[in-house]
């Protein structure tokens, strides 16, 4: 269905005006990102066409609840199969729904794993985002379809200034900063060779209930709802002096869809401002819950205990953890190669040009994901003990 709009014209007399409906195509549609950004371009108006790779489970939990029957009329999600190391795919997919913007944040995305996998790692990340770029060209779209490219804090590594802006040197300090580095470059060179709508966003950590298990935030927060349940007895993590500027990604795909309204294409810093350790994180993250920790030793000795559970709160209405209780500990496996230390954003640019500011901070964000698993733990706990309801300590 076509928005159809009803004005008047300059004799009074009302005729109707077709506003067409604008397309838009994401990769990583399935991830994290692209499940926020589909539910927000939906409730734009758009119609959201995605790339899902085949695989053998199934692999839209994040995107199910849009999913449209598409048996039905006026269907706006629908869902192609695709692989960012596939140029004929993308050439075929990018001709058949003719897109008036591409929101390419499809990425072998870990950067730890891309250090196991970095030849996979450049051809999805690096060379992927040559093949939509070229296939914009071969289809003669260059100029039609405005282009967003997933860039990333990675791309400072071993910073070279604090905060990170949009001047900053880069020093990527793994595979997929590297791939990453590449994929920013050659967006900025078809801005400047063929006058494409291109824009890199440098989005700095961003993290949600959605986000990827491994990732460390969500490992945090799944962790601390099945310690708290008894279901797990210990979070394993790697370097916890890591800072990072974390943010929600939902405020960040509203900073992805801004930049593509721009006038002119350009590139800009999507953070808080704000940085925390990982350590802290795990504190504030235990804290929701209800358990206060305590450190003891230092590097790949360093424990985390319970120093003390809040009354009323959901670790002492589970009543699983004890004091004295270690909880937390170092594993070595987790140490990546080479490590990025500090991250920190100025995003200044972003809230003069775009009028973006990002709405949750570091405490919403922990609050909204340990209770988000909280739930999610219990549910699972229900149903595996065989019962139907699920209880929330929360109320
Ligand atoms: P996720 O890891 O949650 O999602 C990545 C998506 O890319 C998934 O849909 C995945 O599919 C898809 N994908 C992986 N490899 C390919 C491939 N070869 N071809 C097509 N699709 C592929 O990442 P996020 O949503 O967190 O991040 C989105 C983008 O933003 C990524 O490019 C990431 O590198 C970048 N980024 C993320 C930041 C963050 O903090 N989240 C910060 C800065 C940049 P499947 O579900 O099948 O695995
Ligand atoms: P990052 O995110 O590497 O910043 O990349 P991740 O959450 O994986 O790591 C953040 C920091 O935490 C330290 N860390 C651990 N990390 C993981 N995954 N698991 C652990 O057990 C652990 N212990 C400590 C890490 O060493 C690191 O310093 C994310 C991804 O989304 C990228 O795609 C994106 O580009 C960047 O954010 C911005």
């Amino acid at each position: 269905m076509k928005n159809d709009k009803t004005t008047n014209n300059d004799n009074g007399n009302s005729h109707k005006q077709e506003a067409k409906r604008k397309i838009a195509l994401l990769t990583g549609t399935t991830g994290q990102d692209g499940a926020y950004l589909a539910e927000f371009l939906l409730n734009k108006g758009y119609e959201v066409h995605g790339l899902k790779r085949r695989a053998s489970s199934f692999n839209t939990d994040r995107i199910d609840h849009l999913y449209q029957d598409p048996h039905e009329s006026d269907v706006r999600f629908r869902l192609h199969y695709g692989d960012l190391t596939d140029s004929t795919n993308l050439i075929r997919v990018i001709q058949e729904v003719q897109p008036d913007e591409i929101y390419n944040l499809g990425a072998q995305s870990h950067v730890q794993v891309s250090f196991e996998t970095p030849e996979y790692t450049a051809n999805s990340d690096a060379i992927g985002t040559l093949r939509i770029l070229e296939a914009l060209r071969i289809l003669g779209m260059e100029k039609k379809a405005r282009f967003y490219q997933a860039s990333t804090s990675e791309l400072y590594g071993l910073v070279q200034e604090t905060p990170q802006k949009e001047t900053t040197p880069f020093y990527p300090r793994s595979p997929y900063a590297a791939a990453k580095l590449y994929a920013y470059w050659i967006t900025v060179n078809y801005r400047e060779s063929y006058g494409m709508h291109a824009s890199n966003g440098i989005l700095f950590n961003h993290e949600s209930p959605l986000r990827g298990e491994t990732f460390v935030t969500r490992k945090i927060t799944r962790a601390v709802a099945r310690t708290v349940l008894g279901l797990q007895d210990r979070l394993y993590l790697g370097n916890m002096n890591a800072k990072r500027d974390w943010g929600f990604a939902g405020d960040y795909v509203e900073a992805m869809w801004l930049m593509v309204q721009q006038g002119q294409p350009e590139d800009f810093v999507i953070a808080t401002g704000e940085t925390h350790t990982v350590r802290e994180f795990v504190e504030a993250a235990f804290g929701r819950a209800g358990v206060r920790i305590e450190w003891s030793g230092s590097g790949i000795e360093e424990t985390g205990r319970v120093a003390a559970i809040e009354p009323g709160s959901p670790a002492a209405k589970a009543g699983v953890l004890k004091t004295g209780q270690t909880i937390v500990a170092v594993d070595p496996r987790y140490f990546r190669p080479a490590e990025v230390e500090l991250l920190l954003g100025d995003p200044s640019k972003a809230k003069e040009r775009l009028g973006w500011e990002p709405r949750v901070k570091f405490h919403g964000l922990v609050e909204m994901m340990v209770d988000a698993d909280l739930m999610a733990q219990q549910r699972e706990m229900y149903l595996k003990s065989g019962g139907y309801e699920v209880k929330n300590y929360f109320e």
